[in-house]
């Protein structure tokens, strides 16, 4: 690795993980096999069984996914990572190498609709039960610790209400109550950039690093974080045999691209969602904004505390009805209508009937995700460009 944990986190997201290779490439060449030759049959043994260092085949690791996975850990501050094709086979990778039949998680109610539906509808089928709970308040998950709790897990800022959660209190109280409790955090939303949860307490990070991290809409794969115990059972149980979720070499190569300009990037989504947000607050057809850098918005001294600055993501009631709501956003010329986030352009999506219609009415409900919800995830656009596109439809509701 040509970088130590002292360099900068700029420093850091361009060099670590970047090895020497031959003919001096500036840029980490792509390793497009899917298996890698052994000099001997001995040699091959050797590294089956673990005696000898190197690579095998890529489903166990390959040096495109090492490079992404050495920068995750250095930016999230983990002794290792591990890549995976998607976000969803990172969670369950992850959940996968910590739970066995009869295990219990305490997760809160707001998630992505498909990790939602992966607690409620998949790992009950194999004996894994969720109590959900509000983690908004941290002390609401003691009355759910029991000996069975494997597992904690949340998202914060939450998709899509941007529910802020203390992550130092509930891996306080979850590790008090049993210190090998597993808290998992779902960073996807902040990013390593604005937020860092294993320096809060938590014990594993995971991506969807389709979205901030590789920033531009054009690849799927997700990551997790940890140490170096759980991240080697993650890789040879959950990633090998469980989920085989394993991430190309190429989309490895153009995850470690994007990675080069995270902060930049992060900076940038941030200053446009602050003026969206601004924007939309003052908006006669608005009812709420949901952001956590407004001084009203609960947990904002929480989110004030653990984030660097408030992400690129926003949500918002307006005060028309669904159909009219619908025919408004129809009318968008720059922005997206697009599930996703995290993007160049800016993507403005339907929570309740998209990305959260994995909930029933009446856990959406209890979620807090309205029927008219509306959530926009800031580009790197022009912020004029895009207020512009916003009050141009907006104004029609008026
Ligand atoms: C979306 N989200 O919200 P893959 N964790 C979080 C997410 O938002 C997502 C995933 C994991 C959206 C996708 C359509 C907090 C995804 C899952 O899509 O498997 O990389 O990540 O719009």
């Amino acid at each position: 690795m040509s970088t130590n944990k002292n360099h900068g986190f700029a420093t850091r997201q361009i060099h670590a993980g970047t090895q020497k290779a031959s003919n001096g490439p500036l840029c980490a060449p792509i390793y497009q096999t899917s298996t890698f030759r052994f000099d001997t049959v001995e040699q091959g043994g050797a590294r089956f069984a673990g005696e000898e260092q190197g690579y095998i085949y890529t489903r166990l690791g390959n040096p495109t996914q090492l490079l992404v996975e050495e920068k995750l850990a250095s930016l999230e501050n983990g002794e290792a990572a591990l890549a995976t094709a998607s976000g969803m086979g990172a969670i369950s990778s992850a959940l996968w190498t910590a739970l066995r039949a009869g295990d219990e998680i305490v997760a809160d109610d707001t998630l992505y609709g498909c990790t939602y539906a992966l607690f409620n509808h998949g790992l009950t089928r194999f004996d894994v039960k969720t109590n959900f709970v509000d983690m908004s308040d941290p002390a609401r998950i003691e009355k759910y610790l029991t000996p069975k709790t494997k597992v904690v897990y949340f998202e914060t800022p939450c998709n899509p209400t941007l529910k802020i959660i203390n992550i130092e209190e509930v891996s306080r109280i979850a590790h008090a109550y049993n210190p090998e409790i597993i808290v998992m955090v779902d960073n996807t939303f902040c990013s390593p950039y604005l937020q860092r949860p294993l320096d809060l307490g938590a014990d594993v990070v995971l991506h969807s690093a389709t979205k901030y991290l590789n920033g531009h809409g054009d690849v799927i794969a997700g990551v997790v974080v940890s140490n170096q115990a759980f991240i080697s059972e993650c890789r040879m149980f959950g990633l090998k045999d469980m989920t085989g979720a394993v991430l190309s070499p190429f989309d490895a190569f153009l995850l470690a691209r994007g990675l080069k300009t995270l902060d930049i990037r992060m900076e940038r989504h941030s200053n446009n969602a602050e003026k969206i947000a601004a924007f939309l607050k003052e908006h006669p057809s608005v009812a709420t904004v949901y952001y956590p850098g407004f001084e009203d918005f609960p947990n904002h001294a929480v989110a004030k505390k653990q984030m660097q600055r408030f992400g690129g993501m926003i949500a918002v009631e307006l005060k028309a009805d669904r159909q009219k709501t619908a025919a408004c956003l129809n009318k968008l010329q720059l922005c997206a209508i697009a599930v996703s986030l995290g993007d160049a352009e800016t993507l403005v999506e339907h929570p309740a009937t998209m990305t959260h219609s994995t909930y029933t009415a009446e856990e959406l409900k209890g979620a807090g995700i309205s029927e008219g919800l509306i959530r926009i995830s800031a580009g790197l656009e022009n912020p004029e460009d895009i207020i512009a596109d916003l009050k141009e439809v907006l104004d029609l509701l008026v």
